[in-house]
């Protein structure tokens, strides 16, 4: 799995978010901080929803960033016409697809679907052909597959799409599901296949890794998973699945030291902390604290880390002031200090932790100081 692209979509799903509200300087910092990390497209809010949209997305197409410049847009006439204009790379159509999005939604039927998309794409392609089209299906795991496979075989036929999209916009399909639908896709066409996960149901990086081994070519994600409800998949958490499968990969492709970066600014611009679970970058992903792990990581980190921190200008760290904690930890941290103990010193020293630790809240700096004293008391009595 070496020939895939991540489409990040933080400037577009992700201000779908419940609490982002990009200003200008914002989403150009952004864009700028997505291309230093190295994603393969970035795609942002559609021209048509507001002026400075549109102003911001000409701005961003024209930075000249390594990262190609997607917009996303109704399959419409209208939005098309001012998505031309924009200077764009490429364009993202979608089109309900399933019943209930027919229904309540656009009300349109396939057969006025295939009409307006067919319309709509060849517009596009007259006014610039240089322009890279996709068409997705929205709703495509409630959508019949009968209708998908026309959708997508009639849309094919025109020779103009490059990538068509399957998204689970409601975030219910399964891994076995999306890898089904992937495969029977891969299956009636050629062109690049992308893939939206929507993370209701928990599922949205291992349905995204399912896609990819299925036959999918892109990945849509969003840094921290922002979006519609509770997002899509994680930039970080789909980036942790493909590394340990494939470090050298994943650390040609991407540059792996500016994920940290990259998600300090949009948590900084969305007004949320970072979770300390997050994926890689999260405050506690290379924190050890239980005594067996504390001791297994200082002979060896493989034990306990299936991530190299390193590979991420990341480091780990030892939870000492607590119950759990052991003897090598310990040892581990006198040395740090100089403090220089022999093992029956450092047992003693674990005890009375673990013991204080049962009657009250330590902090590191609690150990620190038991470490000290105990050193210092240690030398004046010898
Ligand atoms: C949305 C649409 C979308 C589109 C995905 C795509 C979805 O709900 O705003 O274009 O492939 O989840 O269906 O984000
Ligand atoms: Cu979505």
């Amino acid at each position: 799995l070496t020939q895939f692209s991540i489409i990040d979509s933080t400037l577009r799903e992700g201000e779908q978010f419940y609490g982002a509200n990009f200003s200008s300087e914002d989403r150009l910092e952004i864009a700028q901080s997505l291309n230093n990390f190295g994603v393969e497209y970035i795609e942002v809010t559609s021209p048509c929803v507001s002026p400075q949209s549109r102003q911001d997305c000409q701005q961003i197409a024209r930075l000249g960033l390594h990262s190609k410049i997607l917009t996303h847009i109704r399959c419409n006439l209208e939005d098309a016409k001012i998505a031309v204009d924009t200077g764009v790379d490429g364009i993202n159509l979608f089109f309900g697809t399933s019943s209930l999005l027919r229904q309540f939604g656009h009300g349109k039927s396939i057969p006025q679907i295939l009409e307006i998309a067919t319309e709509v794409i060849t517009f596009i392609h007259e006014q610039s052909p240089a322009t890279e089209l996709r068409f997705s299906t929205e709703d495509s795991f409630r959508s019949e597959l009968s209708d998908l496979l026309r959708v997508y075989l009639t849309i094919d036929s025109l020779g103009i799409i490059k990538r068509f999209g399957i998204a689970d916009t409601v975030g219910i399909a399964t891994p076995n599901q999306v890898f089904n639908l992937v495969q029977i896709l891969r299956q009636s066409t050629d062109k690049d296949i992308e893939f939206h996960a929507h993370n209701d149901t928990g599922c949205a990086i291992a349905n995204s890794y399912s896609a990819l081994e299925a036959g999918a070519t892109h990945i849509d994600t969003t840094v921290l998973g922002i979006g519609e409800r509770n997002g899509i998949t994680p930039l970080a958490g789909l980036i942790a699945r493909l590394y340990t499968l494939d470090p050298e990969t994943l650390s040609r492709k991407y540059h792996l030291h500016e994920l940290l970066n990259l998600h300090q600014l949009v948590a900084n611009r969305v007004g949320i902390p970072i979770p300390a679970n997050h994926y890689i970058i999260g405050e506690a992903s290379f924190c050890h604290k239980a005594g067996i792990h504390t001791q297994a990581i200082l002979n060896n980190s493989k034990t306990y880390e299936a991530i190299d921190p390193d590979d991420f200008g990341l480091t780990r760290s030892f939870l000492l002031n607590h119950k759990l904690t052991g003897k090598h930890a310990i040892a581990y941290r006198a040395q740090q200090l100089g403090l220089n103990l022999d093992s029956s010193q450092i047992q003693s020293i674990t005890q009375k932790i673990k013991t204080l630790a049962d009657q009250q809240q330590l902090t590191p700096a609690h150990v620190d100081e038991i470490l000290q004293s105990s050193f210092i008391q240690l030398t004046v009595n010898s």
